[in-house]
């Protein structure tokens, strides 16, 4: 299972996902980007993204598969964020949006496909922090989002996730955020409850995903950085040996 070896493995530092949303990634590109973090070193390929990410799904996976073995995990941003080309889905339920519809409803019309296509599904507290409604998903998914200086939201949230048994939380500041999520939160985070944590969203150096990672990080996740230079394997290097334990 794709769970368990993530979960070994991020025991032993945190590891490195390479976000890649089809919406704004063609196929040929989604296969370069999905080759070069893999020689860097990267760890998993998340593929989702919060608006018109379904039309290209399926072939940008189709491209990801041909160009890396590394293990493609979907991120969903709606019901038609999932395909049965990925190894596994971040079943993930929007717990601070105030429109039932993020916190259940899409994932009770996904939830029959993820099945029948036997996607491995990862039940994953998805959690997106101030400004909130500036990012896409924040604007599309209804945010009450996360104050910044309140790390003790982010904790009742993901103490709550947990004890509804939910094994992951993902900590967002937003795709292209001026800044990711506090590191208090994730320490915070990291030291009460059991959960694996995720972080994501304005991670664009390695000291900003190194801060985050000492402070109990499991996952990584890196897009607009590598989308941003030239050098998509280099960058992947220098963010992976700065997340090394
Ligand atoms: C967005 O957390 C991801 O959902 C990645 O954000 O594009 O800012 O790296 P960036």
């Amino acid at each position: 299972m794709i769970e368990d070896e993530i979960r070994k493995r991020s025991s032993e530092g945190a590891l490195l996902a390479v976000l890649i949303d089809p919406f704004s990634t063609d196929p040929n590109k989604a296969g370069k980007v999905a080759h070069e973090a893999e020689s860097g070193g990267a760890d998993i390929i998340l593929v989702g993204g919060s608006i018109g990410a379904g039309a290209m799904l399926d072939t940008v996976i189709s491209s990801i598969k041909s160009s890396s073995s590394l293990p493609v995990i979907l991120f969903p941003g709606n019901v038609d964020g999932v395909s049965g080309k990925a190894d596994a889905i971040l079943f993930m339920s929007l717990l601070n949006s105030s429109n039932p519809y993020w916190i259940i409803q899409a994932q009770a019309l996904a939830a029959i496909t993820v099945k029948k296509l036997r996607i491995e599904a990862i039940p994953t507290a998805y959690l997106i922090f101030e400004p909130g409604h500036r990012s896409a998903a924040g604007w599309v998914g209804w945010v009450n989002p996360i104050p910044r200086k309140k790390p003790e939201i982010a904790l009742a949230y993901s103490a709550a996730a947990e004890l509804l048994g939910m094994r992951w939380v993902y900590l967002e500041a937003g795709s292209g955020a001026e800044e990711p999520v506090p590191v208090e939160a994730v320490k915070m985070v990291s030291e009460n409850t059991r959960l694996g944590i995720i972080v994501g969203g304005g991670i664009r150096s390695p000291e900003l995903a190194a801060e985050r990672a000492k402070a109990g990080a499991d996952i990584i996740v890196v897009g607009t950085y590598l989308e941003e230079g030239e050098d998509i394997k280099g960058r992947v290097e220098l963010i992976k040996r700065a997340i090394r334990r």
